[in-house]
């Protein structure tokens, strides 16, 4: 046999690559680059992050309970939510480890090359009307979302909890999504019921949610005080992750070595494509560079159709023999616009640092 797959390219030491980085990429896929050309990602594409395991949960049993400092307490069965108004939305989800793995030193963490992203037509009922509904207390100053799913991080065992401010909760595109592409909820992104915070980074779209709290303080638990914060030192309380930064990725043109990855592109007028995204701001520019990143030429947008989702962008490249690196970056209507270089952090988040593809043109 003479496949790729039967010619190892010989054995390399893990010393860069921890046993446990590599169990965990096992277990959390990122999207398919190629799948970028969907404007939905479908579902199975669609990249994936769980801490612990995914719970199993009987839909029959499962009720949502709605608590803390509320005029009304309730209990509502998955019926009682699927019978609320109803309401689907486009939104693109990103991992806030997104990109991780090109940090250095790298933080040990699920080990994220680009790929921490997917985009789904989310259908569920906006949080705000529930809130409405049970009322919140005046002392009320944030809302905490539990998931079924449990584990130890740092030794501490906790279940899976983050908390909104009561002004993010009460945002109109936050809601409580039962149906991920027209499909019941898959188990793996929360069957049956989870949290969709159009904007945000990954963290805050709580799966298997099972509880709503209202509190009347910060909420110090783990992923909220000490995992998901901007920080160079540990003992720095650092800076809460939240909105996503803008990003575009490009679908790797040509065709790909099946170890490295590197592409071949045949010379002559190709089109690039990809797309790209911001939490902050509608995507106002996305530039492409064909010698990695010294000179950058503008990329055509699609016009933006939804505001949470990722918009489309193409550009014609004229592709010569040699050895090319290409490069993506996206500008947000705020400014914000990608680094060339990866901002260190303890946690190795919102590394936004632009996407490159080498791709090899052969002489014609
Ligand atoms: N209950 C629960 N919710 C969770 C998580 C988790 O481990 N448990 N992971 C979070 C993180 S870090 C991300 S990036 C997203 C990933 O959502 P997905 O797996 O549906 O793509 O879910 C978030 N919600
Ligand atoms: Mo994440």
């Amino acid at each position: 046999m003479t496949t790729a797959e039967s010619t190892p390219k010989g054995t390399v030491s893990m010393a860069n690559l921890t046993r446990e980085e590599v169990g965990l990429a096992t277990r959390n896929h990122g999207i398919l680059l190629e799948a970028l050309r969907y404007p939905v990602t479908p579902i199975g594409m669609h990249y994936l992050l769980t801490h612990y395991d995914v719970p199993a949960l009987d839909p029959a049993a499962w009720t949502l309970e709605v608590g803390g400092l509320v005029t009304g307490p309730a209990r509502l069965t998955l019926e009682d939510i699927m019978s609320r108004p109803r309401v689907t939305q486009r939104v693109t989800m990103e991992c806030a480890g997104n990109g991780r793995i090109a940090m250095s030193p790298r933080p040990l963490s699920q080990p994220w090359g680009v790929e921490a992203v997917g985009t789904g037509e989310w259908t569920g009922t906006p949080l705000r009307g529930l809130l409405e509904e049970v009322g919140l207390s005046d002392d009320a100053v944030e809302v905490v979302f539990t998931g079924a799913d449990s584990g130890t991080e740092n030794g501490v065992e906790q279940r899976y909890e983050r908390s909104l401010s009561v002004a993010n909760a009460l945002r109109e595109e936050v809601m409580l999504v039962y149906e991920l592409n027209g499909q019941p909820l898959p188990p793996q992104h929360g069957f049956p019921l989870r949290l969709v915070v159009p904007g945000w980074y990954g963290m805050g779209n709580v799966k298997w949610l099972s509880r709503i709290t209202v509190v009347d303080e910060p909420f110090q638990g783990y992923q909220q005080s000490h995992a998901y914060r901007i920080r160079r030192h540990a003992d720095e309380p650092g800076i809460p992750v939240s909105r996503i930064r803008p990003r575009a990725l490009m679908i790797p043109p040509g065709i790909p070595d099946f170890y490295t990855r590197e592409r071949t592109v045949a010379a002559g007028p190709t089109t690039l494509q990809g797309r790209a995204w911001s939490g902050f701001a509608p995507v106002e520019r996305v530039e492409v560079s064909t010698d990695n990143g010294m000179t950058w030429a503008d990329a055509v947008l699609e016009a933006q159709r939804d505001p949470y989702a990722w918009v489309g962008w193409s550009y014609g490249w004229q592709a010569q023999a040699g050895r090319h690196q290409l490069c993506c970056r996206a500008t947000d209507a705020d400014g914000n616009r990608q680094p060339l270089h990866p901002e260190w952090n303890l946690g190795g988040f919102e590394c936004n640092a632009v996407q490159r593809v080498v791709v090899t043109v052969p002489e014609r």
